[in-house]
């Protein structure tokens, strides 16, 4: 028994399928997930000592690649001082001044601790800030896991094959409408039902919870023009493309400006953060500016928010990173496609900058419906082949590939080639 099995085995006694997240547990590969150790740059180290190279990043956090040396001096400094003093700090200051300065739709935001609850109370303002109840998402598209985002969701929501969620009293989803990804009419269609009812429109500006699905051309443009004709706001969950497409995330590699924006992920540089902010008439809605409550122990906690500062500033000072991890995505997510292409694997590569997903489908994937076209069975001995050969994917097929700015070109490279030991043994 490898140390993974045995810690599996250990930890399916005291937690709930054994992991603190459901995908963690390999469900939809169905072996027991590897436990890691440690990770360092582009690599994780599993408890057995396997190396792989790293393409989840904790699911988006690791733009830098793990363990950035100074994001690790900066987290030891800050915790010198205390770890927690649920008061304010001067950390938090800078980095709500970082988010404001470097998203021109951000006048002010709010800390968190992850991205769930980022969204929650981003629909909680915007509900507030209307006085209209109901809220459009799309089908795919996974917000975290309040009750009222738990509809059609993606991730893994999706991979469990979950259609919703047991708990979720319908109380607490009738107001959650769902619309068709890349689709303005299914949009429209219900801003014309609901027309004085509808307080957001909340959209993933790229979907990465059904695999990657790119916005087609004129659809986050669409979705801007009838919010602000119906007088809805419109929410950006930028939790895994904020600071990710571009340093001013997917709102300005695409030129939209929402009325709300979430984050995640990367603005805590690894630590628990989540972040969400808009113009300033709206969030001065939230308590204890205006009568929207909500409220963190630990939001803005001066560890968390030093490792964010630090991650974000890097980020802001090195704006060649994105040009160079988008040019590096698109070359390597073009040649996992001409690989699978000659094998004649029957597969479509969906990517924009460092985010990509290889779909086990001949159908173009642009929205939820095609997306489970794919063959997860095939997914889960893909993804097989390539951990047993170093490779660390997402352990189900909705779900995304993260690059980070610490990918070798040999890495990549290294990458293709048992990419293509695979495409020519699966033929
Ligand atoms: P968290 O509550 O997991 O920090 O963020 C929820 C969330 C919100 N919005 C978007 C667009 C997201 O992708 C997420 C979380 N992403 C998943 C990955 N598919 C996190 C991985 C997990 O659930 O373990």
């Amino acid at each position: 028994m490898t140390r993974s099995e045995a810690l599996f085995t250990r930890a399916v006694e005291c937690i709930p399928g054994g992991v603190n997240s459901p995908v963690r547990a390999f469900g939809a590969i169905g072996e027991p997930p590897r436990f890691i150790e440690k990770a360092d740059g582009a690599y994780i180290y599993d408890a057995d000592g396997n190396a792989y190279i790293d393409f989840i990043g904790s699911w988006g956090p690791m733009i830098l690649g793990h363990n950035h040396p100074k994001v690790l001096e900066s987290v030891l400094e800050a915790a010198k001082s205390g770890l927690s003093f649920g008061a304010a700090t001067e950390r938090e200051v800078i980095m709500a001044e970082l988010i404001c300065q470097i998203v021109p739709s951000i006048e002010m935001v709010r800390m968190v601790n992850s991205g769930t609850e980022a969204v929650m109370s981003a629909v909680r303002t915007a509900r507030g800030y209307t006085g209209r109840n109901k809220i459009v998402k799309f089908m795919g598209c996974y917000h975290g896991h309040s009750d009222a985002m738990l509809v059609k969701a993606g991730s893994g929501v999706m991979a469990q094959g979950i259609p919703d969620s047991a708990g979720v009293p319908s109380g607490c989803t009738e107001d959650t409408l769902s619309a068709v990804y890349n689709d303005l009419e299914s949009v429209e269609a219900l801003f014309r039902a609901h027309p004085d009812e509808i307080a957001a429109v909340i959209v993933e500006p790229v979907g990465a919870n059904m695999g990657v699905v790119p916005p087609k051309k004129g659809f986050l443009e669409g979705l801007r023009s009838l919010c602000t004709e119906y007088g809805a706001l419109l929410i950006f969950d930028e939790v895994i493309t904020g600071f990710r497409l571009a340093l001013d995330g997917a709102q300005g590699y695409f030129g939209i400006r929402p009325d709300l924006t979430t984050f995640g992920k990367i603005i805590g540089g690894g630590m628990p953060v989540g972040a969400y902010g808009g113009r300033r008439e709206i969030m001065s809605m939230v308590a204890p500016a205006g009568p929207v409550y909500q409220a963190g122990t630990l939001s803005g906690n001066p560890v968390a928010m030093a490792a964010g500062i630090t991650q974000l500033t890097i980020l802001k000072e090195s704006p060649e990173l994105y040009q160079k991890l988008n040019e590096i995505g698109d070359w390597f997510y073009s040649e996992i496609e001409k690989i699978l292409e000659e094998a004649g694997a029957g597969c479509r590569v969906n990517h924009i900058g460092s985010l990509g997903c290889v779909f086990f489908t001949q159908e173009p994937v642009v929205n939820y419906a095609s997306a489970k076209t794919a063959d997860v069975g095939r997914y889960r001995e893909y993804f097989k082949y390539m951990l047993n050969h170093g490779i660390y994917l997402a352990p189900a097929q909705f779900e995304a590939m993260f690059l980070s700015a610490a990918h070798t070109k040999a890495d990549l490279e290294n990458t293709l080639d048992v990419i293509q030991a695979y495409a020519r043994k699966h033929k």
